[in-house]
């Protein structure tokens, strides 16, 4: 009983920090989205050419990266010109609204159009952690297995977004997308699911019509909100 209060106790503080958060971008008008996977799925580098293609559209873009040791992510993420911070979890298997906020402290977010978070690489852990986004994304590459959704449910329950990544790869992997999307679906019924290669471009103009076709809607529902 004492371990489930904790926890409890944990995710409410996290709760209260990730409304102000998401109260903060909602004034700064920056759109920002939470990515979560198991290591090694394509975060980084799905980032680094989603930063660099919006760029090249003139959106004013920049990153937070987790992990628990090194700055090898956010080094990869500063060759897409953004600005980039990294937050180092020291052993954390998740980032917590309080580590976004205090690595925000300084930034002037109105400059801003897109803020990407990349959280540690984790399949369970931060489906739970709150981080004020205004949408969260899966991803799931064809080299893990069409069954992860299955044995991992809440991170896909929690999602807004599924990406298949990696796709240059599906055909060597014998990569049934077909069972991919069945089994995503089975957790989250009416996820949309996009599929794409950070090498090759393949979905890059879906996923970037995607993020903008969003953050225009929050931006509408936003201006309506305020003249009610
Ligand atoms: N073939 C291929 N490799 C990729 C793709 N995306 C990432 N990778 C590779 O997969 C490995 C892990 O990618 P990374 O972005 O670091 O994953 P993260 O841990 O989720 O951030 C790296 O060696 C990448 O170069 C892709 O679309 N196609
Ligand atoms: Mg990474």
């Amino acid at each position: 009983v004492r371990t489930v209060e904790v926890k409890k106790g944990i995710l409410s503080k996290n709760d209260r920090l990730a409304k102000r958060l998401r109260q903060r971008y909602e004034e700064a008008g920056v759109f920002t989205l939470n990515l979560v996977s198991s290591p090694g799925t394509g975060k980084t580098e799905l980032l680094q050419r989603t930063l660099r293609e919006l760029s090249d559209r003139g959106l004013k873009v920049a990153a937070l990266v987790g992990d628990l040791q090194t700055d090898n992510d956010a080094l990869r993420l500063q060759k897409s010109g953004a600005p980039v911070r990294q937050i180092t979890t020291s052993g954390l298997c998740h980032l917590e609204a309080q580590m976004v906020e205090d690595h925000l402290q300084d930034w002037d977010l109105a400059n801003l159009d897109f803020l990407f978070v990349e959280n540690v690489g984790n399949l369970v852990c931060p489906s739970s952690f709150d981080l004020g986004e205004q949408l969260r994304i899966a991803l799931l590459s064809v080299t893990e297995g069409e069954d992860k959704p299955l044995k991992y449910p809440p991170i896909f329950s929690s999602a807004h977004l599924a990406i298949i990544t990696k796709a240059d790869l599906a055909e060597p992997c014998e990569f049934q997308a077909q069972l991919a999307h069945d089994n995503i679906r089975s957790v989250h019924p009416d996820i949309a699911i996009l599929t794409t290669s950070a090498r090759t471009g393949q979905g890059f103009t879906e996923w970037l019509d995607y993020l903008i076709r969003q953050r225009q809607a929050w931006l509408e529902e936003k201006k309506g909100a305020a003249t009610v």
